[in-house]
């Protein structure tokens, strides 16, 4: 299959060319490098040494003898967007091609309006080149499991049956994101959805839960291919960050009272979710929406199985409190239906099976490139970007380990 992938030097976009190129697709990449622009202008970096996107598709042809195509421009210019699509002819489309930080889009108002921009008007021109260049291929679109908030009731997968005033319809499930950034999803799968009801696109929506892990079978295959790992506060999410405090020796950054929740899933099960997906299309005119996690739990879960993997390596953690910088409900009902991936035959890796080998030994080898100052938060949901005032204010006693 053809298969491009907007993104393709990110954390999941550049796994995802590996696993795809592996198992025999053409494969072609597109990305402008914004993430690695975003870390330079915040001071901060990926923990792992990652090569550039030219040494990267450089070593993966010398170890594989396959070719990856590079097109390096932003989804933003139409003429750059419209160009891809007429010369590569895509059969899949994996678009992971936006700012995924929900931290960074409540920075200040630019942070909000560029996430919108970057994310709404990108998305509006795979849809616009889909229709002019190639109506018959599959987009897989990466949204969040975050679109839909933390409702008092069950989530379904994308749609619910609801019964009003004696009529029924299958309805898009209501939506409460919680950031600017979340919003943007909201706005795609919107655009998304009419694409396919007007122009009889396909298209799956791939609602994912926080992604964890580092590597992948093909990023060991040799250090030049090694994935991006981000821990800081606007890039890398909750259980990366607890994984990499651990090593450093700093209380982990539970904010409030760590009764959040929310799905998780390892980077190896991302790519499998997304094999399945481009295996199994969408029909012309079908907009679908897989719930894309394999376990759920809440941060203060999470720093606790993180202070238990660290003891068994010799590391005492202590798990911090920090007064909660987001505005979010911090206890709440959880429960959201994840079954059409695992119909498909999806089969999980499990977290408690992958802490201490494949995430805490992994980050100690990089201990040494721990930006401290990257750590403590200061994004404020109410005030946007703050000097250093979100103290550590107390550490749990650690009866739940
Ligand atoms: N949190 C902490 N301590 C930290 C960082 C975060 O307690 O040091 C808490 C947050 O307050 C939040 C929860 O952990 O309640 C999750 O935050 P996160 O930063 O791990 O993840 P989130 O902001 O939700 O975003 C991440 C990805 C995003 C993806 C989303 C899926 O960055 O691209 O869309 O996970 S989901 O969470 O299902 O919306």
């Amino acid at each position: 299959m053809r298969i491009l992938i907007l993104g393709g030097d990110g954390y999941l976009g550049w796994a995802t060319a590996m696993y795809f190129s592996q198992r025999g697709h053409e494969i072609a990449l597109v990305d402008n490098f914004l993430r690695r622009r975003l870390h330079l202008e915040r001071g901060t970096d990926s923990l792992t040494p990652i090569r550039s996107l030219h040494e990267r598709v450089q070593a993966w042809r010398e170890l594989t003898g396959k070719h990856m195509a590079m097109y390096i421009g932003d989804l933003t210019n139409w003429d750059f967007t419209a160009h891809v699509f007429r010369e590569f002819r895509p059969e899949a489309i994996v678009h992971y091609g936006q700012i995924p930080s929900a931290p960074y889009s409540m920075i200040n108002v630019h942070t909000a309006t560029f996430t919108h921009i970057n994310n709404v008007i990108g998305n509006l021109h795979v849809l616009y080149a889909m229709r002019d260049f190639t109506p018959d291929a599959h987009l897989i679109k990466l949204g969040t499991m975050g679109e839909y908030g933390q409702p008092n009731i069950d989530i379904e997968e994308g749609y619910i049956e609801i019964e009003h005033k004696g009529r029924k319809d299958r309805l898009p499930f209501p939506k409460q994101p919680g950031s600017m950034y979340h919003l943007t999803k909201v706005h795609d799968s919107h655009n998304i959805h009419f694409a396919c009801r007007v122009w009889n696109l396909r298209a799956t929506d791939l609602n994912q839960g926080v992604v964890y892990g580092i590597d992948t079978d093909e990023s060991v295959l040799d250090p030049r291919l090694i994935n991006r790992f981000d821990y800081d506060e606007a890039f890398g999410t909750a259980l990366n960050r607890f994984c990499v405090q651990a090593v450093i020796g700093i209380p982990l950054t539970v904010y409030g009272s760590g009764g959040q929740t929310r799905g998780y899933l390892n980077i190896r099960d991302t790519l499998a979710c997304v094999e399945l997906t481009a295996l199994n299309p969408a029909e012309p005119g079908e907009f679908r929406v897989f719930n894309q996690f394999t376990e759920q739990f809440s941060v203060r879960d999470l720093a606790y199985a993180v202070q238990r993997a660290a003891r068994e390596l010799g590391l005492q953690v202590e798990v911090g409190h920090y007064e909660n910088p987001r505005v979010e409900k911090e206890e709440h009902y959880y429960n959201a239906v994840h079954t059409r991936l695992l119909d498909l035959g999806l089969q999980p890796h499990y977290l408690s099976e992958e802490l201490v080998e494949t995430m805490i030994k992994r980050i100690a080898q990089y201990k040494d490139r721990v930006i401290m100052d990257a750590i403590v938060p200061r994004i404020r949901w109410t005030q946007g970007e703050q000097p250093h005032k979100v103290q550590l204010v107390a550490t749990e006693p650690s009866a739940k380990a």
